[in-house]
């Protein structure tokens, strides 16, 4: 049951067509010879790349990442080490308030560079689509100018963009025992400008003990959708929060994390549609014990999302293939259930239907692995970076560099 998962058939000699942005046809290499696509054009082939034994998937999909940020926490890393937890960490100020610290005094121009390096290892690993969060900067100012460097990334890098607003990331540190307040500025002020100047695709927020109240996040929901824009949520990471219930209440794209979720939850985001985005690189950066409800999201035939969370905090690794293997190895996921985790569903995650599967139509995004099976993609701990990618039609030899 669990390798019967829609959009990832595998075609054994297989070929892809493609025109422009565009994938035309798809199928066993035999029957796109005689395509008529081809037939039609007076002149040859354009272009025949030869995958010579290749694995041709999707262009790889990162559906959360938070990988513009300014500073990094390695002072935090050692506390941890020592024995300090990440909750111990925030709660005494530090954790999301350092970065966010960092984050303001950053340029554009700084943040930019540094966010660019992470973006091109990613490129670099097939990634052709990523999702980026706002949610260090905390101010209207600081949020608009994360959102504004994410953007700007697609500028200089093979690869689409999808941006998030976090601003109820953390209570920022000028709003201490005022969080009620700092909602109401994200309500009143912030959403309404982000969405005025068309800067944020969704709008996330992260329900926990250390951050938002269920009522907090609702009132950030219901704005967003007074503003039409879609919601996601950071849920059940540390506690069970009924994170779930709420994403899935508002029918929102995603709900992340899900380590404490419980059947109602599972429940609930089957009925609305909500991908679950798992995030093995958080989960074990923080030596979580208790894995999410994986064999009840398959019950309930819950679309799964595995993504980097690439953070300096709680998930600072910018390897999506890394993902494959923990997800298996941590989660329990199939390799098919993996591959599908950083495609298909990773592409309903951001609510993109032109992506996700090779199909007639579907943007000619997709990276050719040295792998035999799906399952060679998963097997090893770090993959070998695919030798070839192609974004929206064009050939990209790797290593990427910044155009
Ligand atoms: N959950 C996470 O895993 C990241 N944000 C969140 O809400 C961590 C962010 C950080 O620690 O900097
Ligand atoms: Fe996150």
């Amino acid at each position: 049951m669990a390798d019967k998962v829609p959009g990832t058939e595998v075609i054994e000699e297989g070929a892809l067509l493609t025109d422009g942005e565009e994938i035309v046809a798809v199928g066993r290499r035999v029957d796109i010879l005689s395509h008529s696509a081809l037939a039609r054009r007076d002149k040859e082939v354009d272009e025949a790349v030869d995958c010579a034994g290749g694995l041709l998937l999707p262009g790889l999909i990162d559906c959360h990442t938070h990988l513009v940020f300014g500073g990094d926490r390695s002072r935090e890393f050692e506390q941890r080490l020592e024995g300090v937890s990440y909750q111990e960490i925030s709660r005494q100020g530090g954790g999301i308030r350092s970065t966010v610290a960092a984050t303001r005094e950053s340029s554009e121009q700084e943040l930019r560079s540094s966010a660019s390096g992470r973006v091109s290892r990613m490129c670099a690993n097939g990634v052709t689509t990523l999702e980026v969060k706002s949610g260090y900067g905390l101010t209207l100012k600081d949020e608009e100018k994360m959102l504004s460097v994410a953007r700007s990334l697609s500028e200089r890098l093979p690869v689409s963009i999808h941006t998030t607003f976090l601003g109820a990331h953390a209570i920022p540190e000028e709003f201490h025992e005022k969080s009620d307040d700092y909602i109401q500025l994200v309500c009143e002020e912030m959403l309404p400008s982000v969405a005025k100047q068309q800067l944020a695709d969704s709008v996330d927020a992260f329900c926990e003990n250390i951050a938002f109240t269920n009522q907090q996040v609702r009132q950030v929901f219901e704005k967003a959708r007074e503003l039409s824009l879609p919601v996601r949520l950071h849920a059940d990471q540390l506690t069970n929060s009924g994170g779930a219930g709420l994403a899935a209440e508002f029918g929102a794209l995603s709900a992340d994390h899900l380590e404490y979720t419980d059947e109602a939850g599972v429940k609930a985001l089957a009925e609305s549609g909500t991908v679950a985005v798992l995030l093995p690189g958080a989960f074990y950066f923080l030596k979580e014990k208790q894995c999410p409800p994986v064999a009840l999201l398959r019950e309930h035939q819950v679309p799964m999302a595995l993504a980097t969370d690439c953070n300096p905090g709680s998930s600072p690794v910018d390897s999506l293939l890394l993902m494959l293997n923990m997800g298996c190895v941590m989660f329990g996921l199939t390799p098919r259930e993996a591959v599908a985790g950083v495609t298909v569903h990773a592409a309903k995650a951001l609510g993109l239907s032109d992506r996700g599967v090779l199909k007639p139509g579907s943007r000619a995004d997709f990276a050719v692995f040295d792998a035999a099976t799906l399952s060679h993609l998963c097997y090893p701990i770090g993959v070998e970076p695919p030798r070839m990618v192609v974004q929206a039609g064009c050939l990209m030899s790797p290593p990427h560099k910044l155009l």
